[in-house]
C-alpha cells in the first residue's frame, strides 16, 4: 500500500538533524536567558528540563482535516483523505515538537478495516493511540435507529441499547489499536422546555453507562466529558462537572471526569473547577484548546493565555502533592480548524502548553503559600506573574532539539515549505 510508506519521514527526520546543528548564537543566548532566570528564582533549570521532556500530550485525529462551523468548511490543498494519512500528519507534529506521541481516535470517524496496519504504521512513524472518542452525536450511513432525539439517554429503550451497543464496539476497536481509554461525550438534550424529562434522562444516561462500564476492558479509563450546550441549546443531559462527578462516582474508581475548556459557560473558573476535581480524585484528564463564546474549538493559549498557565498550576500543584515527577492526567487536545493549516495550529498548540506547563513548574509554592497565610493579595499575584512572565523559550526549544525536534517548529516547518511537498506527494499518490 503506497500510502505506508516511510521515506518521507526518514527524510524529514535528516533535514531537523541537519537544522539542528545550525541552531545557531540566538538559540544559545535564549536558553543562556532561560537558565539563568530559572537559577535566579532559586530553581534547578535542570530539573526543570527533565519535567518538560516527561510531557507528553495527544493529538485528535479530527484536527488535521479542515474543521468547519455549522455553516461551512473551507477545505485546503494536502488534505489527508483517511486515517492513515491523519496518522502521516500527526507524526510531522510529534517529530518536530517531540512532545505529541499518541493519537486520540474518534470512532466511527475513524473507522479502517484493518486496524492492526494502522497501529502497525502509527507505530514505525513513533506514534501510538490514546482514548478512543465514540461518536452517538450524528446517524450513521445505514444506522437503523436514529440519535435525532438522544443517544445513551434516548427515552426509547432500544435506541439507548443501539447506542451503548457503539460504544462497545468503539471500545473493541481501540483494543486493536491499543487504545487504554474511552470518552464519552454526547450531546444528548433538548431544544425546547417540556420537550425531555430532567430527572428521567439523567437517570437513563446513569443506566447506559453502567452498562459500558461492566464492559470496560480491564486497565481502561472511562472519561466523561460534560458540556453546557449545543447541540442542544435547551438542555444537555451531561451539562457541567457536577453532572460528570456525580455519574462518574456512581460508576466506580475506573470513571472519571474530562474536562474539555471549552466546555464551559463564559466566565466559568475553569482552573477551581480543575482543582475541585483533583481534589476529589475524579480528573482523568483534558481537551485542550481555547475559546471566547463557547465550544470555539481555538488554538490553546490563543486567547487566554494566562488562564491556560492558571490551569497548568493547578495541574502541578496536585502533581507536586501527590509526589509526581510528571502529570499523571491524560493531555488531549480537541481543536478544530477551518482558516489554520492544521499541522501549524498543533504546532503552535504544543509550544504554547509547553510553555504554559514549564511556567507551572517556575511558580514559587513557599511564596505563594506565605502570601495566601497572611492575605496578601498583591504578594501572591506577583509570585503568579513572576512565573507567567519568565523567559522560557530558549528552554522549550532545547527540549526539542534533545528529542530530535526543531528549535522553532512553526519557521522550520514553513522553510522547507512542508504543505507545498506534502501536497504535491499526495496528489501523485491519490
Ligand atoms: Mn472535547
Amino acid at each position: 500500500m503506497q500510502v505506508m510508506r516511510v521515506d518521507w519521514y526518514l527524510e524529514l527526520k535528516g533535514a531537523l538533524e541537519k537544522e539542528a546543528v545550525r541552531s545557531g548564537a540566538e538559540f544559545i543566548r535564549q536558553y543562556k536567558l532561560a537558565r539563568g532566570h530559572i537559577k535566579s528564582l532559586g530553581m534547578s533549570a535542570d530539573e526543570i528540563e527533565k519535567q518538560l521532556a516527561s510531557l507528553k500530550l495527544a493529538l485528535p485525529s479530527w484536527a488535521f482535516g479542515a474543521g468547519g462551523t455549522r455553516f461551512f468548511r473551507f477545505p485546503f490543498p494536502g488534505e489527508p483523505s483517511d486515517i492513515f494519512e491523519k496518522i502521516q500528519d500527526a507524526s510531522v507534529v510529534n517529530l518536530l515538537t517531540g512532545m505529541a506521541p499518541r493519537v486520540a481516535l474518534h470512532y466511527p470517524w475513524d473507522l479502517t478495516s484493518d486496524p492492526a496496519s494502522l497501529r502497525k504504521y502509527a507505530g514505525k512513524l513513533g506514534l501510538g493511540f490514546d482514548a478512543i472518542n465514540v461518536n452517538t452525536f450524528q446517524d450513521h450511513p445505514e444506522q437503523e435507529l436514529s440519535y435525532k432525539f438522544g443517544s445513551l439517554c434516548s427515552s426509547d429503550p432500544l435506541v439507548r441499547k443501539h447506542a451503548v451497543e457503539l460504544v462497545l464496539e468503539t471500545m473493541d476497536y481501540g483494543k486493536k489499536t491499543g487504545s487504554k481509554d474511552v470518552i464519552v461525550w454526547l450531546g444528548d438534550g433538548s431544544n425546547y422546555p417540556g420537550q425531555m424529562h430532567f430527572r428521567k434522562s439523567f437517570d437513563h444516561y446513569l443506566e447506559s453507562l453502567h452498562k459500558i462500564y461492566k464492559h470496560l476492558p480491564s486497565g481502561w479509563t472511562l472519561f466523561l466529558e460534560y458540556k453546557p450546550f449545543e447541540p442542544s441549546f435547551y438542555y444537555t443531559v451531561n451539562f457541567d462537572w457536577g453532572c460528570a462527578y456525580a455519574a462518574a462516582c456512581s460508576l466506580g474508581k475506573k470513571a472519571m471526569v474530562l474536562v474539555d475548556l471549552g466546555h464551559h459557560l463564559p466566565g466559568a473558573n475553569v482552573e477551581a473547577i480543575v482543582a475541585r476535581l483533583l481534589q476529589l480524585d475524579k480528573l482523568g484528564g483534558f481537551h485542550f484548546n481555547d475559546s471566547k463564546y463557547g465550544d470555539d474549538d481555538l488554538t490553546a493559549g490563543s486567547i487566554s493565555p494566562y488562564r491556560l498557565f492558571l490551569i497548568m498550576n493547578e495541574i502541578v500543584d496536585a502533581q507536586i502533592e501527590r509526589k509526581a515527577n510528571k502529570p499523571f492526567l491524560s493531555l488531549m487536545i480537541d481543536q478544530s480548524h477551518n482558516i489554520k493549516d492544521p499541522i501549524e495550529d498543533l504546532l503552535q498548540t504544543c509550544e504554547e502548553l509547553a510553555a504554559a506547563y514549564c511556567k507551572a513548574l517556575l511558580v514559587d509554592r513557599e511564596a505563594l503559600c506565605k502570601a495566601q497565610k497572611h492575605g496578601d493579595p498583591v504578594a501572591a499575584e506577583r509570585v503568579l506573574k513572576a512565573a507567567f512572565y519568565a523567559p522560557v523559550s530558549g528552554l522549550l526549544s532545547k527540549v526539542r532539539l534533545d528529542k530530535g525536534g526543531a528549535r522553532d517548529p512553526v519557521g522550520f516547518y514553513r522553510k522547507i515549505k512542508y504543505r507545498e511537498k506534502l501536497t504535491d506527494r499526495r496528489k501523485k499518490e491519490g
